[in-house]
């Protein structure tokens, strides 16, 4: 039976992956950081299969520990400090976390691994807020980095490390630069879920409206379940490398408001939404749409979820929640 690690297992991917790895019939680990991390109950109840270890990524130690006791054979860094805008605002965490953190899994991997270097075969979760300032379109693998956010620039350490670890130590590191990717499980913080939860709480009578910040701003969104089958098709590769992973198409915010809205018969969305410049970053990633021509071909991977079927089914999911929170 293979092993796989997960760090992030709390997080919105790192559900989906252990759902398809104990699917695949792996045995899943999944380290959760924190004394009494509120989210224990809920993964524990969303992937039962999964065996929890306590650890975090800024603690090199408990990174060890945690090897030592899932031996896995692969391990999947997904952990990270993820909100773009609260990286300006906690810069300093933020690189200890989502830069320096992958440094210390890398590290504790390449340990436990010993003279046997391709024992464990390591995914990073790079992204394409790396990319940031545009400098071609679409992004590929080989385009440059010209990161727009503390969390871009620690990205952009965890990309080279990994880089750097494979080619030193001959380690089986690959390193996905995934595109935006959303699901009914992502974060109310990120701007798809903000909008996909007041369009249902609008509809049910629950807010009258939603304060977001930057309109113009275009993302390559595709669906986090799709994403992850990406991250495993990657390991399973008998040569490590770096892949783009994205559907090929871009979207306003506009038109993810065109489709929430209309789902649940709002045609005009504008009485429905303001502006406020607290919801404008410092600097901003203006276009990002992704060339996954690599991902399909070496890959085979394909997207199967397109954007109005993730903006919807993920309308509906939050039509149902929010009912449900509200005793509706
Ligand atoms: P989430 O924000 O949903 O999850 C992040 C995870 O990281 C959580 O489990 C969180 O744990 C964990 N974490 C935070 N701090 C630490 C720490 N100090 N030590 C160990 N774990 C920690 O992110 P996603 O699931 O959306 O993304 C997964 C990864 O992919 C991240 O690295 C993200 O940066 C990257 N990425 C995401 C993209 C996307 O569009 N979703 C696109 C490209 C890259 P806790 O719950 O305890 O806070
Ligand atoms: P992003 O995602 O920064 O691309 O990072 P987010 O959903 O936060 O922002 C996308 C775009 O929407 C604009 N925007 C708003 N964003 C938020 N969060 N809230 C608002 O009210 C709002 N109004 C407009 C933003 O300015 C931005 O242009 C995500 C994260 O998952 C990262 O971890 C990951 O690496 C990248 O995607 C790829």
């Amino acid at each position: 039976m293979a092993r796989a690690l997960i760090t992030g297992i709390t997080g919105q991917d790192g559900l989906y992956l252990a759902e398809l790895l104990l699917g695949k019939g792996y045995e899943v680990y999944g380290l959760i950081r924190g004394q009494n991390n509120p989210k224990r109950e809920m993964v524990e109840a969303t992937v039962p299969g999964v065996k929890l270890l306590t650890g975090d990524l800024t603690d090199f130690s408990s990174l060890v520990r945690a090897l030592n006791v899932a031996q896995p054979d692969e391990v999947y860094n997904l952990g990270a400090i993820s909100f773009v805008a609260y990286s300006w605002e906690n810069a300093s965490v933020t690189s200890d976390v989502t830069g320096k953190g992958v440094l210390n899994i890398l590290e504790a991997v390449r340990l436990y691994a010993g003279d046997d270097v391709e024992k464990v075969r390591f995914y990073q979760a790079s992204s394409s807020e790396m990319f940031g300032k545009v400098q071609e379109v679409p992004q590929r693998e080989s385009t440059l980095l010209w990161p727009r956010s503390p969390y871009g620039v620690a990205k952009v350490f965890g990309h080279y490390m990994t880089i750097n670890y494979r080619e030193s130590y001959g380690m089986h590191a690959s390193s996905g630069i995934l595109f935006n990717h959303e699901s009914p499980r992502r974060g109310f913080e990120f701007v798809t879920r903000k909008v996909t939860a007041a369009v249902a709480r609008i509809k049910l009578g629950l807010q009258e409206d939603v304060t977001l910040g930057n309109l113009d701003a275009k993302r390559d969104w595709g669906f986090a379940g799709d994403y992850v089958e990406a991250m495993w098709r990657m390991l399973q590769q008998d040569r490590a490398d770096d892949y783009v992973v994205a559907t090929g198409e871009t979207h306003s915010i506009g038109e993810l408001l065109d489709i929430a809205f209309t789902h649940v018969g709002i045609e005009d969305w504008a009485p429905y939404v303001k502006q406020d410049p607290r919801f404008m970053r410092p600097a901003e990633v203006d276009l990002l749409i992704g060339d996954p021509t690599k991902a399909h071909e070496k890959l085979g991977w394909e997207r199967k979820v397109d954007f109005p079927g993730l903006v919807t089914m993920m309308v509906e999911n939050d039509l149902r929640e929010q009912a449900d929170l509200a005793g509706k």
